[in-house]
C-alpha cells in the first residue's frame, strides 16, 4: 500500500477552495500584528517527529487487547507504515525503535527503505524491563540496578548491542528507560540500588559513539509501585550530569505525579543544557499514553512556550533534541491516532511560534501577570489550522491527512495486504 502524487495532488485540489477562505484572513490578521508568515509556515513545515515503531499497532492493557487488523507484523511493515504518514503530512520523517521487539537483522535493506519513504532513525530504545525467550538471567528484581553482577553485565551488554544496531542504522541515540525498582519498602537498598545503575551506565557511557547521546528516561510509577530507581527528572539529571555531557535527560509527558509542574522541568534542564528528547503523549490519570494534545493542550503549549523563548540563548528549536510520540490506543486506528497527535505537536509549536517575546519579556519586567496571560492567550486562541494546513500543502503532504487516509481506505488495504487478526510485535 503506497500513496502517490497524484493522489495528494487531487485531495489538495478539492479542498483548495476551503482552505483559502480560512488561510487568506490568518494571513491579513498574521501580517498586521507583523509576523512573517512565509517564514512561519517555514518553521512549523520542518519540524518532524519521529514515529515509535511500537504504536503502529493498537495497544492494550492488561486486561484485554482489540486489534485492528492490518497491523505491521515486522520493521519491514512498520517502517512501511511510518511511510505511509510521512507521506501524508511530510512531518513525521523518522522512526523510533525499541529492540528486540524490532530486530533490525538486514540493516542495510532496513535502511535502504527508510531512505526510500525519507526516513531517518531517530533514538533506538533498550529493552530491559522484560524477559525475552533466550535470555540467561532474569530482570524480575531490575536490570542495571540488579544485586548480581551477571544480571547487570547481560543488561549492559544488550544495551551495547542496541547502540550497535543504532549505528549501523544511522541513529544518534540510546534512550534507556528502566524498570527497575521495587514493590514492598525493604526490598531494596534505595541508595544502592541507584549507585550500581549509575555504575552500569557509565559502561554504556563508555561504549557510545563519539556523536551519540545517552537519554535517560525517568518515571515515578509503574511496573513497581514502592519505589523506582529513576523515578524523576532529578535523579535523571543527577545521572546524566555525573556521566557528562553526552547523556541527557528524557521527557516522557506521562511519567509525572498528577498536576506537575512540566514546562519548569523543561525550562530548568534547557538551561543546562541537559534536555536530549521528548516522549510526547497525554495523561488523564498516569502513563496513559493518550494522543498528545489530547487531554491537556494548554500545557503543550506552555511546553513550547519554553522551548521557543523560555531561555535567551533560544529562540527557535536549535537545539539537537529528539522529538517523539510515546503513546498508545486502544481504540483508535494507530495510525490515524498518530496523525492526531503530529498534528497536535505541530499546533503547540505554532501558537508558541506566534507568542509576542519582546511583549512578554516586558510584561515580566514591569511584574505585570495581567498583561502576560493576554499575550499568551492571543497566541494560544489564535487557529493556526490554516498555517499547518499551509505547510503540508507547500510540502506536497495532503491538506487532511486523516481525511485522505480515510477517502483512500488505506486500513482496509492494509487489512487486506496483512489481514484482520494481526497482532503488532511490541507492547
Ligand atoms: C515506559 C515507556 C518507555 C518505554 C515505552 C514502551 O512507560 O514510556 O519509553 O520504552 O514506554
Ligand atoms: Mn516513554
Ligand atoms: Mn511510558
Amino acid at each position: 500500500m503506497e500513496i502517490n502524487d497524484q493522489q495528494i495532488e487531487k485531495h489538495n485540489k478539492e479542498v483548495e477552495e476551503g482552505h483559502i477562505a480560512s488561510f487568506a484572513p490568518l494571513v491579513d490578521q498574521l501580517d498586521k500584528q507583523g509576523i512573517e508568515v512565509n517564514a512561519l509556515i517555514e518553521q512549523i513545515g520542518s519540524f518532524q517527529i519521529a514515529i515509535p515503531s511500537w504504536a503502529l499497532g493498537a495497544g492494550g492493557t492488561r486486561f484485554g487487547r482489540f486489534p485492528t487488523g492490518g497491523e505491521p507484523g515486522s520493521l519491514k511493515e512498520k517502517i512501511e507504515d511510518v511511510g505511509l504518514l510521512h507521506t501524508l503530512n511530510r512531518s513525521s520523517g523518522a522512526i523510533s525503535l525499541h529492540i528486540p521487539w524490532d530486530i533490525p537483522e538486514d540493516t542495510a535493506a532496513i535502511k535502504q527503505l527508510a531512505e526510500k519513504f525519507d526516513l531517518s532513525f531517530d533514538a533506538v530504545n533498550s529493552n530491559t524491563f522484560q524477559d525475552q525467550e533466550d535470555q540467561e538471567h532474569s530482570y524480575k528484581f531490575g536490570s542495571l540496578c540488579h544485586t548480581d553482577d551477571f544480571v547487570r553485565n547481560q543488561a549492559i551488554e544488550h544495551n551495547i548491542e542496541v547502540i550497535k544496531y543504532g549505528e549501523q542504522l544511522g541513529s544518534k541515540a540510546l534512550t534507556v528507560w528502566l524498570a527497575d525498582g521495587s514493590n514492598f519498602p525493604g526490598q531494596q537498598n534505595l541508595s544502592k540500588a541507584l549507585k550500581q545503575t549509575h555504575e552500569s551506565l557509565e559502561q554504556i557511557y563508555a561504549a557510545l559513539p563519539a556523536d551519540w547521546e545517552v537519554l535517560i528516561e525517568y518515571k515515578p510509577y509503574e511496573p513497581n509501585f514502592y519505589s523506582t530507581v529513576i523515578p524523576d527528572w532529578g535523579t535523571s539529571f543527577l545521572l546524566a550530569n555525573k556521566l557528562g555531557d553526552k547523556a541527557q535527560t528524557l521527557v516522557d509527558l506521562g511519567h509525572h505525579l498528577p498536576n506537575t509542574n512540566i514546562e519548569q522541568i523543561v525550562a530548568t534542564l534547557l538551561m543546562e543544557n541537559k534536555l536530549g528528547g521528548f516522549h510526547f503523549n497525554d495523561s488523564k490519570y498516569g502513563d496513559d499514553d493518550l494522543t498528545a494534545g489530547s487531554i491537556k493542550p494548554f500545557q503543550l503549549f506552555l511546553i513550547f512556550n519554553e522551548l521557543v523563548g523560555g531561555t535567551d540563548t533560544y529562540d527557535d528549536l536549535k537545539h539537537n533534541i529528539s522529538w517523539m510520540i510515546d503513546a498508545s490506543h486502544n481504540v483508535k486506528d494507530p495510525l490515524e491516532d498518530l496523525m492526531q497527535s503530529v498534528e497536535a505537536i505541530k499546533q503547540a509549536y505554532a501558537k508558541a511560534l506566534l507568542i509576542d517575546r519582546q511583549g512578554l519579556q516586558q510584561a515580566q519586567a514591569d511584574n505585570d501577570p495581567v498583561a502576560a496571560q493576554q499575550l499568551l492567550q492571543e497566541a494560544y486562541q489564535t487557529d493556526v489550522r490554516p498555517l499547518l494546513r499551509e505547510s503540508r500543502i507547500r510540502n506536497k503532504a495532503a491538506a487532511y491527512p486523516v481525511k485522505l487516509f480515510r477517502e483512500l481506505q488505506v486500513r482496509n488495504q492494509l487489512v487486506e495486504e496483512r489481514g484482520e487478526e494481526t497482532i503488532a510485535t511490541g507492547l
